[in-house]
């Protein structure tokens, strides 16, 4: 394929069929995953060979696809682009969820052209269910288009985020911050895979989700399900660095400027004084 643009609505059923034979194997592993083959790239960074081999599956499909395309993941070196496709990919997101046996975790693929995110799919592998979109052409739980949600009061919002796993120097001001959010929304929530919140943000279910310090592959597809169903992706400023600058705030977007306010304390302690590096 060259690098004009091919067809992205051609590949999809492609590209989900690659996804799905990846989730059966990840799911298989799950039944029957011992907790004492966890490894450790660092402290509270844990990674088992489940990741390792759902990414080699994704890689291998993958590639077939659109050749000469880069692979951005989160268990191997990148690769760089050939011809300005590029695949963002966590082979297992929830990790730590996984390997305690719960079944909330995903496999999150993005994949961007010339740096813009052209497609997004998040698979939960135990219930088989697939999350996709497509830019400008909607985003979708299966068979079923997805909408966010209407509400438009912090007081009813249901808000979802996580908390500092390394680099733990702000947990406390995290902390602070999260205590704003609960008495000014209905209720938090921490599920543990920023992909899902996404996808659960797109689908109406929740209304906000912010976390700092996530990786591309965290939130490349995801981003792009929320905007495609309606809703707000930006930083923490309001401004569009929400896959590489390690802050994410995706919502309803009614709910946007109230949750920007509730960050801004948080912003000017991160980055000060000239705002984010
Ligand atoms: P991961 O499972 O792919 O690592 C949860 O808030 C988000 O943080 C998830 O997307 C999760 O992705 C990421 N994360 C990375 N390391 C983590 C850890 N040690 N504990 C919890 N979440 C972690
Ligand atoms: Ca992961």
């Amino acid at each position: 394929m060259s690098s004009s643009l091919p067809s992205v609505a051609a590949l999809d059923s492609e590209i989900q069929s690659v996804i799905r034979t990846a989730g059966d194997f990840a799911r298989q592993e799950f039944e029957v995953f011992n907790f004492d083959t966890v490894e450790y790239k660092a402290e509270n960074d844990p990674f088992t060979y489940v990741d390792v081999r759902t990414e080699e599956l994704l890689k291998e499909g993958l590639s077939q696809l659109i050749p000469g395309a880069g692979f951005t993941t989160e268990e191997a070196k990148s690769q760089a682009t050939k011809n300005g496709w590029e695949w963002i990919i966590d082979p297992i997101d929830g990790t730590s969820n996984f390997t305690h046996g719960i079944p909330h975790f995903s496999i999150s693929v993005g994949l961007a052209y010339q740096k813009k995110m052209m497609a997004g799919y998040v698979f939960q592998p135990v219930g088989e269910v697939m999350y996709h979109a497509q830019k400008g052409q909607g985003a979708w739980e299966n068979e079923r288009p997805l909408r966010i949600s209407p509400r438009a009061d912090l007081p009813y919002a249901l808000v979802a985020t996580g908390f500092p796993y390394s680099d733990m120097g702000w947990r406390r001001e995290w902390v602070d911050l999260v205590v704003n959010v609960l008495d000014a929304a209905h209720g938090v929530r921490r599920f543990g895979s920023a992909a899902l919140d996404l996808a659960n943000v797109a689908a109406g279910r929740l209304d906000v989700f912010f976390e700092f310090n996530l990786k591309s592959w965290d939130v490349a597809a995801g981003s792009l399900l929320v905007q495609e169903a309606g809703g707000l992706v930006t930083d923490f400023q309001g401004g569009n660095d929400y896959i590489y600058g390690r802050q994410i705030v995706a919502s309803n977007g009614h709910l946007h400027a109230p949750m920007l306010a509730l960050l801004e304390h948080f912003t000017a302690l991160v980055f000060p004084p000239t705002g984010k590096s």
